[in-house]
């Protein structure tokens, strides 16, 4: 694994960490070089705009970004950097992540965020579609996520077979 990451998995708060670890274990199954920090949009402004502008400069290929209530950590990295910035939901206490899942996919025209579902499995999924930007260029990566899809197809298979039992 090189040592630069190429994913950056984000959050706006410690909290969202166990949402977003679900992408984190993906990066490491695949072995994908990841680094995940907090990025708080409205605690450290600052901070999340010199993340996003040092991004591509820095070598990341995707950015992560998990956020909950009024979700405006994705949108606003994307505002700040051309790299992709996928968007995971992080469910909300009052409203179960509704918000944040309203907050992030409802961008404006012109600056996107590829938004995921609420929770673990966005995050999940946003991490396997990071895989998938990356196995455009690398074969071998490829081949692992083909192997991955194999093995959900099998184990969905013996579903079957254990009805049957
Ligand atoms: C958002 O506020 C974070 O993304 C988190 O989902 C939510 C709550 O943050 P904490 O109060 O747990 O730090 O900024």
């Amino acid at each position: 694994m090189s040592d630069s990451p190429l994913v950056g998995v984000v959050m706006g708060s410690s909290s969202d960490w166990d949402t977003m670890k679900h992408a984190a274990d993906i990066l490491a199954e695949f072995g994908i070089a990841f680094e995940a920090r907090v990025v708080s949009a409205h605690r450290m402004p600052d901070d999340m705009f010199a993340y996003a502008e040092a991004a591509a400069t820095r070598g990341l290929q995707a950015i992560i970004a998990g956020a909950g209530g009024a979700a405006h950590l994705p949108g606003m990295l994307a505002a700040k950097t051309v790299v992709p910035v996928l968007g995971v939901p992080v469910a909300s206490r009052h409203l179960q992540g509704v918000d944040s899942l309203h907050s992030i996919v409802q961008m404006p025209k012109g600056i996107p965020v590829a938004t995921f579902a609420i929770g673990n499995a966005g995050a999940a999924n946003a991490a396997l579609f990071a895989v998938a930007m990356l196995a455009h260029h690398d074969a071998a990566l490829r081949e692992r996520l083909h192997a991955y899809r194999v093995r959900q197809t099998e184990v969905a298979r013996a579903m079957t077979q254990d009805l049957q039992g």
